[in-house]
């Protein structure tokens, strides 16, 4: 498989599985991964999904660019635009969380692939970059959107104009990653925050996603709005009435989901 799926109680793992090529998006990953996606959109019994990459070299180098030689034509010219392997696999139109454990290289579509993601947190020796300039592309799966939103411009415009490579703490200086921890630690840390986010009530964090995501590009008031209606949408829930009865009882709630 190009991506292990697994599930851990309410925990999704994906996988990204070539490692002998720096796990590139190829056409295989992104079928695959676009069906793990789905099975956990879809699946009541989990709350969180991890993604990762297979070895300790790469998180993902990004689009197959052997992939995009195969289907040069003749006059060297690309056959058709590289495959749009993040754009198609959008963890931030799912609102329940997305953990990227960032275990190596991310480059180009990898790290594109990181940044739908909520929560990055990244390897010691790992390193980010959009590359893509280098042959002639642009980093066109939502890096030249994102990097300039979620870090400041003139850091997006260093990485996304230069090409180069940032290290995991530079990464953390800029706020594009926050934690970085000794390998070994990665994954730990990664299902440490994802059982945090299990204990809570589930409706209340897809709430709270959404009204990050779809509030994010919102004029203040009409973000606001949306946050009302989210916020109004969970007071008749099983969840709330479960919260408030387990605080005044003094005992850890139950939430399923209701
Ligand atoms: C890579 C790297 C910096 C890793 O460097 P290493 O020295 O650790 O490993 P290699 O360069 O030897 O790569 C190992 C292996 O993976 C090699 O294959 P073989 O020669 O058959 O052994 C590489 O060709 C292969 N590899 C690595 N990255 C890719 C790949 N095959 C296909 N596609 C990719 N991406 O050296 C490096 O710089 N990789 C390219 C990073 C890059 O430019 N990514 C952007 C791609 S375009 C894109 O993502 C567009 C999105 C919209 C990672």
């Amino acid at each position: 498989m190009a991506v292990d799926y697994e599930k851990k109680g309410k925990i999704a793992i994906m996988t990204i599985n070539r490692p002998e090529a720096r796990n590139a998006l190829g056409a295989d990953v992104s079928r695959e991964m676009n069906e793990a996606m789905v099975d956990f959109r879809d699946d009541p019994n989990l709350w969180v999904a991890i993604i990762t990459g297979a070895g300790d070299k790469a998180f993902s180098a990004g689009a197959d660019i052997k992939g995009f030689a195969r289907g040069l034509d003749s006059s060297g010219a690309a056959a058709a635009e590289p495959a749009r392997t993040v754009e198609r696999v959008r963890a931030d139109q799912i609102w329940k969380p997305f953990i990227a454990a960032i275990n190596g290289y991310a480059l180009g579509g990898g790290l594109e692939l990181a940044m739908t993601c909520d929560i990055r947190i990244a390897a010691e020796h790992a390193e980010l970059g959009q590359p893509e300039i280098n042959i002639g592309i642009i980093a066109g799966a939502g890096g030249t959107q994102r990097l300039p939103r979620f870090v400041p411009r003139a850091m997006a415009a260093k990485i996304l104009l230069t090409g180069e490579r940032i290290s995991a703490q530079e990464a953390l200086r800029i706020g594009l990653v926050s934690d970085v921890v000794p390998l070994d630690q990665l994954m730990p840390t990664a299902m440490q925050i994802a059982e945090t986010i299990c204990q809570k009530a589930p409706l209340s964090v897809r709430a709270t996603k959404q009204a990050m995501i779809q509030g994010y590009n919102l004029p203040l008031n009409e973000g606001l709005q949306l946050e009302h209606e989210l916020a109004v949408g969970l007071r008749s829930t099983k969840d709330r009435a479960e919260g408030v009865r387990a605080f005044v009882e003094k005992r850890a709630p139950v939430f399923k989901a209701e």
